[in-house]
């Protein structure tokens, strides 16, 4: 089944109208209630579409969060099944700081096609489609991606950028980056735009690598799938909770290296409202009496799109 034009457009105009529902909030300091406002919309308007769907990577389970929880049924019930993964707010602390890439996302694909993360750490390797999908791995040593990926692009080291979150737990990574005389993009959060850094050359990211939350990376890997770009995925589990808690979500094996076509399959649709602005696009803008928003889409063609909408101030 091809997923429709229709729910593309749906999409589009329910990130943008979460985004807006966040606007109040940018600069504020308050976290919890721009991810709530939100988090509001998002489920009322994917309510009233034709859709049987379920929320596969949300925000905690029913009893821990008033937000849309993993195994939450959302839509009218007539449509089509559909696995959905939501995350509102894609750095709540951008918006609470007025700090550039908070965006509101969702990405979906038919049901049983989208990865139901566990709420734990993933190990992550991303790159572009420019170069053969081989080129990284999460297996290879750090020496060996840069080298492998400057082979390829004819680059030296110092030509080529890589992103990771700035954490403490990547200290390794980044004395290794910086002996080998790699650039590195620091980011503070956000790491499903850190990922998406590497779709596109203008955006000056080589290579996404380092240790994020396991439901961004299936956020991210859904973009990615579209544009034909690398990613693999390792979770990584700290407690014993937290492995029988990804076996009970049905992660059969837990230390897998997962493949991109593992993480999502068949037809995908992913889009990001800009809440604050950020390398693909601007945030939420006021304009008289109307917001205008950009919202970046994955759909059929393996380039990100952009579409920008005016909404007006109701
Ligand atoms: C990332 C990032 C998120 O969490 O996944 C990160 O994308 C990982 O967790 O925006 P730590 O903060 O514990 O490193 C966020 O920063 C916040 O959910």
């Amino acid at each position: 089944m091809k997923l429709s034009k229709d729910l593309l457009n749906n999409l589009i105009e329910i990130t943008s109208n979460s985004a807006i529902a966040c606007y109040p909030y940018i600069g504020k300091n308050e976290k919890v209630l721009a991810d709530k406002a939100a988090t509001d919309v998002m489920r009322f308007q994917l309510n009233n579409l034709n859709i049987k769907g379920e929320v596969v990577i949300g925000e905690g389970e029913l009893d821990e969060a008033p937000m849309l929880y993993i195994g939450e049924k959302l839509g009218n019930g007539n449509g089509p099944k559909i696995d959905i993964a939501v995350d509102p707010v894609e750095g709540t602390n951008f918006v609470a700081k007025n700090l550039p890439g908070a965006m509101s996302v969702i990405a979906i694909s038919e049901k049983g096609n989208l990865f139901n993360s566990p709420e734990t750490y993933m190990q992550k390797i991303a790159t572009g489609n420019h170069v053969p999908k081989d080129t990284v791995d999460l297996d290879y040593s750090i020496e060996q991606n840069i080298k492998n990926y400057c082979d390829e692009t004819r680059k030296k080291p110092n030509e080529i950028t890589v992103c990771i979150l700035d954490r403490p737990r990547h200290t390794n990574i980044i004395d290794e980056l910086k002996r080998l005389n790699v650039n590195i993009k620091f980011i503070s959060d956000g790491d499903v735009s850190g990922v998406l850094l590497v779709a596109d050359k203008k955006f000056g990211v080589d290579i996404f690598m380092g240790i994020g939350g396991g439901p961004e990376g299936v956020i991210a890997a859904a973009a990615l799938d579209k544009l034909n770009c690398k990613f693999q995925g390792r979770f990584l589990f700290s407690s014993k909770e937290e492995k029988n808690r990804a076996k009970k979500m049905g992660v059969k094996d837990l230390n897998k290296k997962y493949e991109i076509n593992e993480i999502v399959k068949g037809d995908s649709i992913f889009c990001a409202t800009g809440i604050t602005r950020c390398e693909f696009m601007n945030g939420i803008v006021r304009k008289n009496d109307k917001y205008v928003t950009e919202t970046i889409f994955t759909y059929e063609k393996s380039a990100l799109q952009i579409v920008k909408k005016e909404i007006s101030i109701t």
